[in-house]
């Protein structure tokens, strides 16, 4: 009795053959994983803390586990529509309620990492989705778009933040661009390399937050802190990025990895 063939098996074996390659998107999540910083108006987001609730000793002689307190959106992190106002009455809004299907889905990759060394505030325009497009066809409805600025190569949470007296500078997507991904594409969603979706000025965009509030809205998902989008190609991953199932979860940090064909 051998198995059947099966688009799973040919998988399979493509993964123990090398030629598809697990590709881990993920930051590692520590005390010092930075979060993102609101003004001073509003309730911040606590990053992680860790509390040891015995290591092999007498709190529990055979066994170390640990107790941990963070935001849900922190480090490496999901965001649900309900995140956003513009979302929040949405049906299927929360991290336990998404369909699960969108959590495999696959990924366009669009290099703005020239600009954005050279310009932190740059901005994601829908012409160079377009011109993307132009090269590499037409975004599919169900794929997330994933924007590489190679932020996550910025060691430490001053460079990585990038604030400055007038607030964080840190590359994200145009009003309009949002619009054309959402409504025009019907993309799963949008993932970035910054601590958040939005652009660090986004505060002060029209509408403010315009990843969040566009997105959201849409019933659009988001994921923030990725790494390693520089090893994935512009079309032809798949993504897999399913949050913790938190009853009425806003977010969640999450390991995301890729599976990527081999050149
Ligand atoms: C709350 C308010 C503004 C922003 C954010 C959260 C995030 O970026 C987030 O992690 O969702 S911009
Ligand atoms: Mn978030």
């Amino acid at each position: 009795m051998t198995a059947p063939v099966t688009v799973l098996s040919l998988l399979v074996e493509e993964m123990n053959r090398g030629r598809i390659t697990v590709v881990d998107l993920t930051q590692p999540l520590s005390p010092e994983t930075p979060v993102i910083e609101l003004p001073s108006m509003f309730a911040q987001s606590p990053g992680l803390s860790v509390e040891v609730i015995s290591n092999y000793d007498d709190n529990g002689p055979a066994w170390y586990w640990n107790t941990l307190t963070l935001g849900e959106h922190t480090g490496t992190h999901f965001d649900a529509p309900v995140h956003w106002i513009t979302g929040k009455d949405r049906a299927n809004n929360t991290t336990d309620t998404i369909p699960v299907r969108q959590f495999v889905s696959p990924a366009c990759v669009i290099d703005a990492s020239k600009e954005a060394g050279q310009y932190p505030d740059y901005i994601l325009t829908r012409e160079h989705v377009q011109a993307w497009e132009g090269v590499h066809g037409k975004i599919p409805a169900g794929a997330w778009l994933l924007l590489r600025t190679d932020w996550c190569k910025r060691e430490g949470k001053e460079a990585f933040l990038n604030a400055s007296e007038d607030g964080p500078h840190s590359p994200g997507f145009h009003p309009d661009c949002l619009r054309f991904l959402a409504h025009e594409r019907d993309v799963v969603g949008v993932g970035v390399e910054t601590v958040g979706t939005d652009a660090g000025q986004a505060g002060g965009f029209d509408p403010a937050f315009p990843a969040h509030n566009i997105m959201h809205g849409a019933g659009k998902l988001g994921l923030a802190s990725l790494c390693n989008l520089d090893k994935l190609p512009p079309t032809g991953a798949v993504i897999l990025a399913a949050p913790l199932k938190i009853v009425k979860g806003s977010g969640s940090p999450l390991r995301v990895l890729a599976l990527v064909p081999a050149a």
